[in-house]
């Protein structure tokens, strides 16, 4: 079997890592796995267990999460800004023997526990152990919680082995090398900034350098050093535009990467054209879903096209059906199919959940992901569309209607309410919520709710909009209908 990250296996004094000014080497980051391991030691964490981390914006966040790898500890990646309702959702799912934060004091007391700290991982003093290099294996690496279109996220579990083979097709696809820096300002928590920045940077042995905070000069600086890759979700790039409008050397960063990379939503044509007027240099799309990886990227051996996401990956097999779960063999750039997927990058199941995984991959092994495309001659998939308006994308992040109405119904003022996407140029949609108050002639402030969902759940997942109504539109049937809402929020201009 092979390592999985072959850059620790025989670790030299190249970075690997820079975060705020700080750059570790190969041998220092397999030094702090070493503290790491003694530390899981110490505390009876034995392989497979899970073990959250709280992913704030230090440098140790990213090393317990490479350290729990190579233990063969499955790490719980936790968003810092978890809510109360969905970190009681985590205890009781994933139930993680332990905790670690960079700054436990940082994290809200909670049914998650005070977390451990992480100070060994840099502290040259603590005692260290072999640390046995992880190999390409099927057991569990992560556990990552993502957002369904009804009830609780769901955990989607994946193995070494399902990101190994998806880290060299997109090594393929990219030309990505050791000589390659990774830039981003992506959290830890999802796919994007962990799977793909981070250990994606170790599988090639080149070098990340993790912005924990978005801000589109510090992003260019870091990009004109070296030969740079930039990872960032359309609403960052929708940023970097505009500040590259108003400042050249933000436009100098974006020229200097060698690769600029957009994925976790898609990319609308015009922003696409307005970068490649700044820069001169175009964006290449990939496409992909926590539960499955990257399932298709547009190659760099060939020209970015926008509003294409690429064909499928070296080693993904891809079909387009129909609502009846039948094939679609066209080619022709409009049908329009269900993207369904087959292949080693596909996670091994949602934890504890069997049913919600088998509505979701069938027997034979295909996952169906809900998204709706188009394929040209060339294979070349167009992402057009979702079956489930239930599920909204606001700034790459994947957040699910009834979570949000659930939260809000929670609270002693709300009879009911609703929730939907509306485009959006910057989160491409953002969240908006109509609440019929409890007492229509008292209702509490909008402010008032925003923060109650704000606090319950992760700080994204507030609506950014909320309307009072008398009623919700409902059908003869009483089936709620938010196609009435979509109308009623463009009135409102929300
Ligand atoms: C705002 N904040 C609040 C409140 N309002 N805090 C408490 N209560 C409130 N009422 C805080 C936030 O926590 C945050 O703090 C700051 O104010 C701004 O929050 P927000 O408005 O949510 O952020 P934003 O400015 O809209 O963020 C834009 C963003 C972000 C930076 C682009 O959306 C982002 O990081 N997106 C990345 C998503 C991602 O990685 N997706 C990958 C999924 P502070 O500033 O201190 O944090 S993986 C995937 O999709 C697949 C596999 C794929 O294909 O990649
Ligand atoms: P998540 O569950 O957060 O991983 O989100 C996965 C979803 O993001 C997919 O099902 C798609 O709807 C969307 N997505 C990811 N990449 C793209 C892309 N390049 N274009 C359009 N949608 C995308």
């Amino acid at each position: 079997m092979q390592p999985l990250f072959p850059c620790l296996a025989a670790p030299d004094d190249r970075p690997v890592l820079t975060v705020d000014g700080r750059t570790l080497s190969a041998a220092q980051v397999v030094a702090a796995a070493a503290r790491h391991v003694a530390a899981l030691t110490a505390l009876g964490v034995r392989p497979g267990d899970h073990v959250g981390v709280w992913t704030q914006p230090d440098l140790r966040s990213a090393l317990a999460l490479a350290a729990n790898a190579l233990a063969g500890v499955v790490s719980v990646p936790l968003n810092p800004r978890l809510g109360a309702s969905e970190a009681a959702h985590v205890a009781s799912d994933a139930a993680p023997r332990f905790c670690f934060a960079a700054d436990p004091q940082a994290v809200p007391a909670g049914p998650l526990g005070r977390p451990l700290m992480l100070d060994h991982l840099l502290d040259e003093t603590c005692p260290s152990e072999h640390v046995t290099m992880r190999e390409i294996d099927e057991a569990p690496m992560l556990v990552l919680y993502t957002s369904g279109t009804t009830g609780l996220p769901k955990g989607a579990v994946l193995s070494a082995a399902n990101i190994a083979h998806n880290l060299d097709a997109l090594a393929s696809a990219w030309l990505w090398t050791a000589a390659d820096a990774v830039v981003h300002a992506l959290p830890l928590f999802h796919v994007h900034g962990l799977v793909l920045g981070w250990f994606g940077s170790l599988r090639v042995g080149g070098c990340l350098r993790w912005l924990p905070r978005f801000e589109p000069a510090s992003l260019a600086a870091a990009l004109c050093r070296g030969r740079t890759i930039l990872f960032a979700v359309p609403t960052m790039f929708h940023r970097l535009a505009e500040a590259a409008e108003a400042d050249p050397a933000v436009a100098e960063g974006l020229r200097a990467a060698r690769l600029l990379i957009s994925g976790s939503a898609g990319l609308g044509v015009r922003e696409h054209q307005r970068i490649a007027a700044l820069c001169g240099r175009g964006v290449y799309e990939r496409y992909g879903l926590t539960e499955t990886l990257i399932n298709c990227a547009l190659p760099v051996s060939g020209p970015p096209r926008p509003g294409y996401v690429g064909p499928p990956l070296p080693g993904v097999e891809l079909r387009l059906c129909d609502d009846q779960r039948r094939t679609i063999a066209a080619g022709d750039d409009e049908t329009i199919g269900e993207v369904v997927v087959r292949g080693p990058q596909v996670f091994t199941g949602y934890l504890n959940n069997p049913v919600a995984t088998a509505a979701v991959r069938d027997a034979e092994g295909w996952f169906y992901t809900g998204d709706l495309a188009t394929r040209d001659q060339s294979g070349a998939l167009r992402i057009v569309g979702r079956r489930a308006t239930d599920l909204i994308k606001s700034g790459g992040f994947k957040i699910g209607a009834g979570e949000i109405e659930a939260c809000l119904a929670d609270h002693p003022e709300v009879r009911e309410a609703a929730v939907i996407g509306v485009d959006d140029p910057d989160l491409g949609e953002r969240i908006v919520a109509f609440v019929v108050a409890r007492d229509p002639a008292a209702p509490p402030s909008a402010e008032a709710l925003i923060q109650h969902v704000a606090a319950a759940l992760a700080p994204h997942k507030r609506p950014r909009a909320l309307h009072f109504v008398a009623e919700l539109p409902r059908n003869a049937m009483g089936k709620l209908l938010k196609s009435g809402l979509r109308a009623l929020a463009a009135s409102r201009c929300s």
